[in-house]
């Protein structure tokens, strides 16, 4: 086995721990070189030629688009696989009802007997990364060994990669471990398990997103949830932005919607005609970690550096300040392949080409039966390329979080907007959302499942502690931030959604904002308070025909019969573990409907 180091300067992390586990990793997946990563410029441009030499990438054209490349996936790996993907705690109990579990023994030993010799013939890359700011106490270090090229590259927009890392840690043994190894991405030999109580990730049989970019959901979701329980933060799917008002005032809000279900778009939000002098600056779009401060109030970090956002429906009008981003440095997945060398999806401000190759590199022209570009399609672009990047993304401390907003994607039944009526209520509405499935995960799209919030696919322990680590953060938060339901996808008795969506969420983040500051009246309901209709800023907002805004906010009685009979689904499945506070709320709403 040759060791790689000299290429490019590269020299391994001197912690002694790191060292021990990728010797005894290569031991056991026999690769021909190690390569470890540095996170330079250099680095980046040999693995791109590496990676467009091997046929992963097809260089873009760098005229239009550049520093941009593409990638297509494995047509059986698309999405997240969360049929495949299994806690692996000690106990089955600390998984708890809504994971898969293993049997961590045994799981281990079926894993390292896939991963044997699995790299033989092939580079074993190290990727030492940071999630969060550098010098931040709430960040975290991660290595990911990985026989994947590409995994590589998305790695180094989405985390800070490199000497960061490795200066962070130090002599630490406390790094998270994560293996993954492609295999011959067989979905019967596809599985994405994680080991708490070891900080252990070890992912096999899929190069794509969240199974295989180790240090997004695996670890800051699933293995930080458990850390933050432990050490008293929060690891939440949640947007971060910052509202500026034309005063100069800033007011950060977290926002927990499932997949595919908004945060990027709304972390990218430009304010509407009429609201001049609004800003919406971005702090993060998929991952909060959060912890009271010295003050008393939420700090939010961003753990990520990149967006890996949904292609499909991103347009100069969705979402200009995406479509700015995506410009220069960014990898496209599955998106539709142009002659001239650039891309497009379903949703793109161009016309559909008059031929290209679709996400599977098949001929597709505007007649063809299938979409050209996947569903799930994404881009990865490195943060620092988006207009509107708050300057506070990279402050060690975060950002104050004034209101935390839950949200799904709800046809029917929830209201556009309301505000809990305390911190309680708030946790109750997190718990009860609900949402249909989308293409971020493989499976049936368009059920409206129990979404806790937005954190099904990714609490890392058992769902009823979970709910209990929310109530008792209230303890340790002097000034909790006000939390809020809202709902972008109400729809008509024709399908057509009620509200107008992206850059008009403002006037919902509007009164939100307001009612933090203590500006905004508003009118008790029995599900929570919700702004007077005449209150409420409509002022400019064409096309919106009157009653329309009365119709987002109906509670309808027979809807919300049958939505309290499917929140108690979900509290059955968690009763032994659920906390009293939550049958309270389910009471009380009982009541009040
Ligand atoms: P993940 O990256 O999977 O976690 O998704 P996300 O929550 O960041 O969702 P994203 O912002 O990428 O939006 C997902 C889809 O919802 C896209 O097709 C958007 O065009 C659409 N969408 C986002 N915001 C709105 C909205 O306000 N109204 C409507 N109707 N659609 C929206
Ligand atoms: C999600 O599914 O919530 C994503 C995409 O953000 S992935 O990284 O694939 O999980
Ligand atoms: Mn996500």
């Amino acid at each position: 086995m040759k060791h790689d180091f000299a290429r490019h300067g590269h020299s391994p992390c001197s912690n002694p721990q790191v060292r021990a586990w990728v010797q005894e990793t290569a031991e056991l997946t026999q690769p021909d070189r190690i390569f470890w990563c540095d996170g330079s410029d250099a680095e980046r441009d040999a693995l791109n030629a590496e990676a467009v030499r091997q046929g992963t990438l097809i260089t873009l054209n760098q005229d239009r688009l550049p520093g941009c490349y593409y990638h297509r996936s494995h047509p059986n790996d698309v999405a997240r696989v969360e049929q495949c993907t299994y806690i692996c705690s000690e106990s089955e109990v600390d998984a708890g009802p809504t994971n898969n579990w293993a049997e961590p023994k045994a799981m281990r030993a079926k894993l390292l007997a896939l991963a044997k010799d699995s790299m033989t013939g092939r580079t074993m890359f190290v990727v030492p990364y940071l999630m969060g700011p550098a010098s931040s106490p709430l960040s975290k270090v991660g290595f990911e060994i990985t026989d994947s090229i590409y995994v590589v590259l998305n790695m180094r927009i989405m985390a800070r990669i490199g000497k960061v890392a490795g200066k962070h840690l130090g002599d630490s043994p406390d790094f998270n471990r994560g293996l993954h190894c492609l295999l011959d991405l067989n979905p019967e030999r596809r599985f994405i398990c994680h080991f708490p109580e070891r900080n252990e990730i070890i992912s096999v049989g899929s190069g794509y997103g969240g199974n295989a970019l180790l240090g997004k959901k695996c670890l800051a979701l699933r293995i930080a949830s458990v850390l933050g329980r432990k050490e008293g933060w929060l690891a939440e799917h949640m947007l971060i932005l910052g509202v500026e008002s034309p005063t100069g005032e800033k007011t950060f809000v977290a926002a927990a919607f499932p997949s595919q279900c908004g945060k990027t778009n709304f972390a990218m939000m430009v304010p509407p005609a009429g609201f001049d002098g609004w800003k919406v600056w971005t702090v993060g779009d998929d991952i909060a970690w959060m912890k009271p401060g010295p003050d008393g109030r939420l700090y939010a970090i961003n753990p990520e550096a990149g967006y890996f956002g949904v292609a499909p429906g991103t347009n100069a009008k969705t979402n200009p300040n995406a479509m700015r981003t995506i410009q220069r440095d960014t990898i496209f997945t599955n998106v539709a392949l142009k002659p001239d060398g650039t891309v497009w999806w379903e949703g793109h401000d161009d016309p559909p080409p008059a031929e290209c190759l679709d996400w599977q590199g098949r001929p597709w022209t505007p007649n063809s039966k299938e979409k050209a570009a996947h569903p799930n399609s994404r881009f990865t672009a490195p943060m620092a390329n988006n207009p509107m990047l708050a300057p506070e993304a990279d402050q060690p401390e975060g950002v104050p979080i004034d209101a935390i907003i839950f949200g799904g994607r709800r046809p029917t039944t929830v209201p556009l907007v309301l505000e809990a009526f305390n911190w309680s209520h708030g946790v109750f509405l997190g718990a009860t959302m609900g949402s249909e499935t989308t293409a971020a995960s493989s499976g049936t799209v368009g059920q409206i499942r129990r979404d806790p919030m937005a954190m099904l696919p990714f609490c890392g322990y058992n769902m009823g502690r979970y709910f209990r680590h929310w109530l008792d953060m209230r303890k340790a938060i002097k000034f909790p931030p006000r939390v809020f339901n809202v709902n972008w996808f109400r729809q008509d008795a024709d399908g057509q959604f009620l509200w107008p969506g992206f850059g008009q969420n403002m006037r919902v983040l509007q009164w939100i904002i307001a009612r933090c500051r203590g500006r905004a009246s508003a009118q008790e309901t029995p599900l929570g308070w919700m702004p007077l209709i005449e209150d409420f800023n409509l002022a400019g907002l064409a096309n919106f025909p009157a009653g329309n805004l009365e119709r987002l906010q109906a509670i309808n009685p027979d809807e919300w019969r049958r939505e309290i009979l499917q929140q108690d689904e979900l509290f059955m499945k968690l009763y032994q573990f659920l906390p009293k506070e939550m049958i309270f709320q389910r009471e009380l709403l009982v009541a009040r409907l």
